[in-house]
């Protein structure tokens, strides 16, 4: 009998944008995450289910055994810090940048020239944080959990640091993209010890969705 292989994805688009990379290796999930309230969803694979985790709890999962493997922005995957992950695989999908933000009135460009101390608020410390530092630009960082785009807005914040796809959500808020921090997509991250022993079940699933991978447009 083979071994149980449980991957872990988080609604919404990493879970939409999974279902194709699934169907190239032959898994078909055989539930609605937006209709069932069920957390683990059965596929047409008998020893393969799906676990949905909150987006930042898929790293988790899969460097404790929750899960041997899982779906994860490069973004969650820099700030969990990817120890005890095996990541092989760009999926390229969940597209994204990480940027640095402000409202239209506030003169970013002069205020790092002139060495000033910024507030930037952030669900991203990690990245931020290496991101100015490089820079030489001093900051305070202030975290957050969500809704990034309203610490400029309400005086919490000079600058915020968020993920940035059409821009609309900026631009709704009437907040400028005023530096892009690094690209990001999701990626396949398996668990160390379930690579080696459960090996026969995983690797043709990793290179089927090696090869289900759609390159990045040049
Ligand atoms: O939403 P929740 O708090 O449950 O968790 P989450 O935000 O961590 O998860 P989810 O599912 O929203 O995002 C999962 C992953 O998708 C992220 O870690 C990214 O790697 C990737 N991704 C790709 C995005 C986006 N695009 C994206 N646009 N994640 C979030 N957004 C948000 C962004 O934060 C901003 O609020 O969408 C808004 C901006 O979108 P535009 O199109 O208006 O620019
Ligand atoms: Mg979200």
């Amino acid at each position: 009998m083979s071994p149980t292989i449980t991957l872990a994805l988080s609604k919404g688009r990493i879970f939409d944008e999974t279902l194709p990379l699934l169907a190239a290796a032959g898994i078909e999930v055989l539930e609605d995450p937006e209709k069932s309230r069920k957390l683990i969803l059965p596929t047409n694979q008998p020893d393969v289910r799906v676990v949905l985790v909150r987006a930042t709890d898929v790293p988790t999962y899969v460097e404790h055994g929750g899960a041997d493997l899982g779906v994860t922005g490069k973004d969650t995957l820099i700030e969990h810090g990817g120890q005890g992950l095996y990541q092989p695989l760009d999926l390229n999908i969940a597209r994204c940048r990480v940027s640095v933000a402000v409202r239209a009135d506030f003169d970013y460009a002069s205020a790092v020239r002139q060495g000033s101390r910024l507030r930037v608020a952030t669900k991203y410390t990690s990245i931020a944080r290496d991101f100015f530092a490089a820079k030489g630009v001093h900051v305070d960082l202030i975290k957050l959990y969500g809704s990034m785009e309203l610490a400029p807005l309400t005086g919490l914040a000079d600058a915020i640091v968020d993920l940035v796809s059409t821009g609309n959500t900026l631009k709704a808020n009437q907040l400028v993209e005023v530096e892009r921090i690094m690209d990001i997509s999701s990626r396949l991250v398996v668990n160390q010890a379930a690579l080696k022993l459960k090996q026969a079940r995983l690797r043709p699933l990793l290179d089927a969705f090696a090869k289900a991978v759609t390159p990045i447009p040049a």
